[in-house]
């Protein structure tokens, strides 16, 4: 098995050998993790993978634990008396990009959803569901990750009105790439083809419902993953319990996620900032420094509100994200300090990067 068309390179190689000092493990890819059942490809083929005993105990959160995508160092159990070998996984190697969430509920902790990858395709429908306020809040969780978002409107074949959805989507998207497909028949998803080269890794993301398996199931020419039709009430029911790294034959490789009906963020309250560069970079105007850019005097956010030029709706997303974000990290709880600091190097390129599109504007 070539471990080159799974992704692996010369970062994480360099990575491995640093923790793999003793040379007893072998590199492999978690390529499907249900709880703590994985599965892993290796350059001797794919197995079934568990962690090691001393791996379970050093783990502290669920964070630590290997997700679908993740370079991990494994030993091939020879021991094992059964026909099928077993694949012990002893460490993960540093994750370069990842997508969590917060878990549902009142728990504070983060659920990761997969590992290294290089592009997130974040799927909205385009038919009476489509929500640009969604589109903010994956955006906020992608760009936590450091992941390069590209948005895929899905289901153009029931958009009445293009040019006006396409507006909507341009003041939050700005000059993010925007793709429009029809999952179903596969119109437009060849514009799709730069994003998957070989070797890169792409999740999938978007709210149940709005086509990511279909497209997918396109994507590899063959049906690997069920979907099935709407429910009468027009909710999806479609759900992908578990995470899944499948090659498209000649392409990369693509992960499917389970759709959520809302995303709970998982982010530092800096990622705002990539967001709603517009805003933060707005904020910076305001008369007072600590502005709630809600009714106080000489705020910039808000003039530029009045002026027609930011959707009210657009402001009040950034200041529920903004609450949620500084809810969570008063927990302290947040994501190790240090994955977040490796990942801090990354986003800085990032933030310049997005900041820079706002220059000419306000
Ligand atoms: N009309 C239309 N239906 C689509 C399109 N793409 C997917 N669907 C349908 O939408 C439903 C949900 O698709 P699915 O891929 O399961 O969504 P997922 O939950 O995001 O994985 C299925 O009935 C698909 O056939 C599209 O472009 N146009
Ligand atoms: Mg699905
Ligand atoms: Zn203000």
């Amino acid at each position: 098995m070539n471990l080159i068309q799974w992704g692996w390179n010369a970062s994480f190689e360099q990575q491995f050998e640093k923790i793999n000092n003793d040379g007893s493990c072998l590199p492999a890819r978690v390529i499907y993790a249900q709880r703590q059942r994985y599965r892993v490809v290796s350059g001797e083929g794919v197995f079934s993978a568990r962690v090691s005993g001393r791996y379970l105990y050093l783990a502290g959160s669920s964070a630590d634990f290997p997700t679908a995508g993740d370079w991990v160092g494994v030993r091939i159990d020879r021991e094992d008396t059964s026909a099928k070998n077993v694949a012990v996984i002893h460490f993960t190697i540093p994750r370069r990009s990842w997508l969590s969430r917060k878990v549902a509920g009142d728990r504070i902790e983060e659920q990761l959803i997969c590992a290294n990858i290089d592009r997130v395709f974040l799927v909205a429908g385009l038919d009476r569901d489509f929500n640009p306020r969604r589109i903010e809040r994956y955006l906020s969780a992608i760009f936590e990750g450091g992941a390069e978002p590209v948005i895929v409107l899905n289901k153009i074949d029931l958009c009445g009105d293009l040019e006006s959805r396409m507006a909507e989507v341009g003041t939050v998207a700005f000059d993010l790439p925007v793709i429009c497909t029809n999952g179903r028949s596969g119109a437009g998803l060849e514009q799709l083809d730069p994003y998957l080269q070989q070797g890169t890794t792409v999740a999938f993301v978007g709210s149940s419902g709005v086509g990511k398996s279909t497209i997918i199931n396109q994507l590899l020419g063959r049906n690997v993953q069920a979907t099935r039709g709407l429910r009468s009430d027009g909710k999806g029911r479609h759900t992908t319990s578990h995470r899944e790294l499948f090659q498209i034959p000649g392409q990369g490789m693509v992960i499917d996620n389970p759709g959520m009906r809302e995303l709970q963020l998982w982010a530092h309250e800096e990622r705002l900032a990539d967001t709603f560069a517009e805003i933060e970079y707005l904020a910076e105007q305001c008369r007072f420094s600590d502005c709630g850019h809600e009714n106080e005097p000489g705020c910039a956010v808000q003039r530029e509100v009045s002026a027609g030029n930011i959707d009210p709706k657009r402001l009040s997303s950034y200041l529920k994200q903004k609450r949620e974000l500084e809810l969570l990290s008063a927990t302290d709880k947040l994501t190790s300090q240090e994955r977040y600091n490796l990942r801090r190097q990354e986003s800085r390129r990032w933030h310049k990067m997005i900041r820079d599109r706002f220059k000419d504007k306000y």
